[in-house]
């Protein structure tokens, strides 16, 4: 890629060049942002072939050679990062500003640097005179990473970095609804890259993405995305025990205690749950609260919540966006109309324009709702979050505990040692104390029960993309 780096000019270099694409339209206009290309399975055949080929060589470098890579990596995302992140908000829809698309392209170098230095020495296991035993961590071979639509460009940098760091090359699948993204941020990437390291195929997930799970040349899917399309990867890899990691659905609880202020964790509150217009895995999807303090927690919320302004991405400003496809709208439409029925309190928003341009959902906030009511218990994935009344600690750690899903939960309270002991007795992959979703590139992340198994970051996440052997004698 030239050094021209420009918005133009990064995607002349990912737009389709025939008739096998499709169109990408910007959810918050309707405007045409691009043509992504269609690949077909001989595509994918092509790519599996190439990074097989590839791999010895890269595998064959010094790690510190191949860290070296990722920091050169990180500096082009650097280079590229505003084009990058222009591209993102009108693909995805998310804001330029705010956790939006900026901080998205700041989290690839940040993830791409953590690979990079994270180290990962031979571990000696025995070394007692009678035995010595080490354990060493070698590359797979070909990692395929198969990433979803609402952080398109990190997530797949969650996917890569560790591979490439562990000496696997990889062949990635991006969401259909922002194949644009995934190909822009590795063409950056491969601006420093050797080739065929790391390959991108678009195409269909059905037909792309299982093809590349089911693949004998693949040694491990890394998967984010629902529940559902991690069952049918299960079931494509089984034949060859393909290796997964397999990041899944989320429907996090916050449980806020009577001891809170309010109005202090108003808006950690709202961030954890409206973080990318609620389009995020483990965003707070429910939140049980105390009745002592419920009305004075909803007033706080909603005084917070209406000052956040919502609207086209690339307006500086604006810190909401639509929801990425017609599909998550209509999702969102349905569970609050639902909830709505039901008899629950609508008190924000809740009050769509279907004849609006673009796929915006007002910031809504629900209250006096059923615990079991379908906005609760279902993924909602958009900006309304159903506000549950409890009135016993035991209750609420029960009904937080009671669905399938366990990617992160919050405790929320003054008293650290109470809330610690909450956490502890919460079925999730990560529990916050007094914030939620907060990630750090160091810290293991992934899901307990249905949400997933496997964890990513850290050096949890670089023996993910490892076989690890025992050397004994
Ligand atoms: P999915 O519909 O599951 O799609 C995810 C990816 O899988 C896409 O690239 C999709 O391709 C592909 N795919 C579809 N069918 C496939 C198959 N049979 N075999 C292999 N790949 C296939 O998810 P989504 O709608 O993009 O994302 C939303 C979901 O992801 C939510 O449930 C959310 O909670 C979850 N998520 C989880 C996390 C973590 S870290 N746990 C993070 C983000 C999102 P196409 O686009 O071409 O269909």
């Amino acid at each position: 890629m030239s050094e021209t780096i420009s918005y133009e000019s990064l995607l002349a270099r990912i737009q389709a060049r025939d008739e096998h694409s499709h169109d990408v339209l910007d959810p918050a206009t309707g405007d045409l942002v691009g043509r992504a290309p269609v690949q077909d399975l001989d595509a994918l055949e092509r790519a599996i072939e190439r990074a097989r080929a590839a791999q010895p060589g890269w595998a064959a470098l010094t790690d510190q050679a191949r860290r070296d890579h990722l920091h050169r990596a990180a500096d082009a995302v650097e280079r590229w990062a505003e084009p990058l992140a222009e591209l993102l908000s009108r693909e995805q829809g998310k804001p330029l500003d705010g956790l939006n698309a900026r901080f998205e392209v700041g989290g690839c170098v940040a993830w791409l640097r953590a690979a990079a230095e994270t180290p990962l020495p031979t571990e000696v296991l025995v070394d007692d005179g009678a035995t010595y035993a080490e354990m060493q961590y070698r590359p797979i071979g070909v990692v395929g990473a198969i990433t979803p639509w609402n952080w398109p460009m990190m997530i797949a940098i969650w996917q890569i970095a560790p591979s490439l760091r562990m000496g696997n090359t990889v062949v990635a699948k991006p969401a259909q609804s922002t194949d644009l993204s995934g190909l822009a941020i590795a063409a950056v990437l491969n601006t420093t890259l050797p080739a065929d390291v790391l390959t991108v195929v678009t195409g269909p997930g059905r037909s792309i993405g299982q093809a590349l799970s089911s693949h004998p040349s693949i040694g491990k899917i890394m998967f984010t995305g629902s529940t559902e399309v991690g069952r049918q990867i299960i079931e494509a890899s089984a034949d060859n025990i393909t290796r997964l990691t397999l990041e899944l659905g989320g429907n996090d609880a916050g449980i806020v205690l009577p001891d809170v202020d309010p109005a202090a964790i108003a808006e950690g509150l709202f961030w954890g749950a409206f973080i990318n217009t609620g389009q995020t895995c483990a965003a707070l999807k429910r939140l049980y609260v105390h009745d002592s303090v419920y009305d004075a927690v909803v007033e706080n919320l909603i005084a917070f919540a209406a000052s956040v302004p919502m609207g086209i991405g690339l307006q500086e400003g604006n810190l909401l966006g639509p929801l990425q496809n017609r599909k998550q709208y209509e999702t969102v439409v349905a569970l609050v109309a639902a909830a709505k029925e039901s008899g629950a309190q609508i008190v924000l928003g809740g009050d769509p324009d279907d004849a609006a341009v673009g796929h915006f959902y007002p910031t809504t906030l629900v209250t006096d709702i059923d615990p079991h009511n379908a906005l609760v218990v279902e993924e909602q994935f958009g900006p309304a979050l159903p506000i549950i009344r409890y009135s016993e600690v035991e209750e609420a750690i029960r009904l937080a505990n009671e669905l399938d899903f366990g990617l992160g939960a919050s405790v929320w309270s003054s008293d650290r040692a109470k809330a610690q002991q909450i956490a502890g007795r919460l079925e999730a992959g990560t529990v916050w104390l007094n914030s939620h979703g907060g990630l750090h590139p160091m810290v293991p992340f992934g899901g307990a029960k249905q949400s997933g198994y496997g964890r990513e970051f850290g050096v949890e996440g670089l023996k993910a993309v490892s076989e690890a052997q025992v050397i004994v004698g």
